[in-house]
């Protein structure tokens, strides 16, 4: 099997799929630290994980057509350049994807809602690679940033995505190129030796394993850019479905969960009150400003505290936001309860309170109210 040389992997994690691996935490474990430790970090791998050698291993760097690429170890790229660290979440698109299957069949893993956490990443600025290519991301406005991995699947095809430059722009200090993760070396799950760190963006386009840039005028031609992780309205079905006609997913909606307690999980008998907690985040730098909990249905909600990245500001927020409080029970409740949480992100943007209006056939950014179960026994 070409997975027999995928590395070890920590056994606390829940596999969705194991060959390709693809894996999230525990619910409760996410809001125990800000930071996600390493081994506790979901997996979405789309391909077997390559064997990177540190000695063979250059990053090339380029223009389609006109410039000469450059080309550059990991090494040059500690040596030479000046190192960025920087919180930011990767979310999957596919996070929460179990409750858009529950209302009609989705394809896609059966995600819970713990594809997403949150790290530390260090390397260098995009900015600063491309300066030393001699590109300028402002004479290519309207282009595209493609990414390459090393990663490929049995008829030779690698891993790719790429980020509009009108985006990248925005932003254009705050993408990187990691080489760390939580202040060691990428593990090879993650990409070793070199990944893209695009905060904000969809977990899809923070290509790892990245060994190739190029500017283009066309977005990358790999499959997952092209035919996959795209949005599509409730009617479309596999019949009719047209990947041409729908823009690529870059920048991600507004989203929370809860994580605590766990869904279907029991309280104390005749308990009054209970401590929620749960993440929040959105895309595009959008900080969260609001968390809102109810434990009757959505009749009145009370506001958690937010746990935040305190060196970013609520309008260039990668970080995702940690949230808990401590809701009262509804006094007349006959054994369970439901308990609602929903996030507002810093441009107003508010999760839809049910997953119908946005349900779609590859069950993509799923970010309705996230609703649980708890009993109360008497
Ligand atoms: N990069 C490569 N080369 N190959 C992949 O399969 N998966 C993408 C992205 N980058 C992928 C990739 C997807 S869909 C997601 S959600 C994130 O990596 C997951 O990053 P993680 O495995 O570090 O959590
Ligand atoms: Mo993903």
């Amino acid at each position: 099997s070409p997975y027999a040389t995928d590395p070890a992997r920590s056994p606390i994690l829940r596999p969705s799929s194991k060959a390709p691996f693809n894996a999230e935490p525990p619910m409760p474990l996410l809001t125990n630290t800000f930071i996600t430790p390493t081994d506790l970090f979901f997996v979405r791998n789309h391909l077997p994980v390559p064997n990177v050698s540190l000695k063979t291993f250059k990053l090339e760097v380029g223009c389609d057509g006109t410039k000469k690429p450059i080309s550059l170890s990991i090494d040059d790229l500690k040596r030479k350049f000046p190192k960025k660290t920087i919180v930011s979440a990767i979310q999957c698109a596919g996070n929460r994807r179990s409750e858009m299957s529950r209302v009609k069949h989705v394809k896609g893993l059966n995600w819970n809602a713990a594809a997403v956490s949150n790290a530390e990443w260090g390397g260098v600025r995009l900015y600063d690679i491309l300066k030393e290519a001699g590109i300028d991301l402002d004479d290519y406005r309207g282009c595209h940033v493609q990414f390459e991995g090393l990663d490929k699947g049995p008829e030779g095809a690698t891993y790719g995505a790429s980020i509009p430059v009108d985006i990248i722009q925005n932003m254009k200090f705050d993408v990187i190129l990691a080489y760390e993760m939580n202040g060691k070396d990428l593990p090879r799950d993650h990409g070793f030796p070199l990944r893209v760190i695009a905060p904000g963006i969809v977990g899809a386009r923070n290509v790892k394993w990245v060994n190739k840039i190029v500017i283009s005028k066309e977005e990358s031609h790999s499959h997952w850019q092209r035919n996959d992780y795209k949005g599509f309205n409730p009617s479309v079905d596999w019949n009719n479905v047209n990947f041409d006609k729908s823009a690529s997913i870059q920048q991600l909606p507004v989203n929370s969960a809860i994580c605590e307690p766990s869904d279907g999980s029991t309280l104390e008998p005749d308990a009054e009150e209970v401590v929620v907690k749960g993440y929040a985040l959105s895309g595009g730098g959008r900080g969260i400003i609001r968390v809102d909990i109810s434990t009757d249905g959505g009749e009145t909600w009370h506001e958690a505290e937010l746990d935040q990245c305190k060196e970013q500001t609520l309008y260039k927020m990668w970080a995702w936001t940690l949230w808990e409080a401590v809701v009262p029970l509804p006094a007349k409740h006959g054994g369970s309860a439901q308990i609602i949480c929903k996030a507002v992100d810093s441009s107003y943007n508010v999760q839809p309170d049910g997953v119908e209006g946005i349900w779609n056939l590859r069950g993509c950014l799923v970010n309705p109210w996230h609703r649980i179960k708890i009993c109360i026994p008497s």
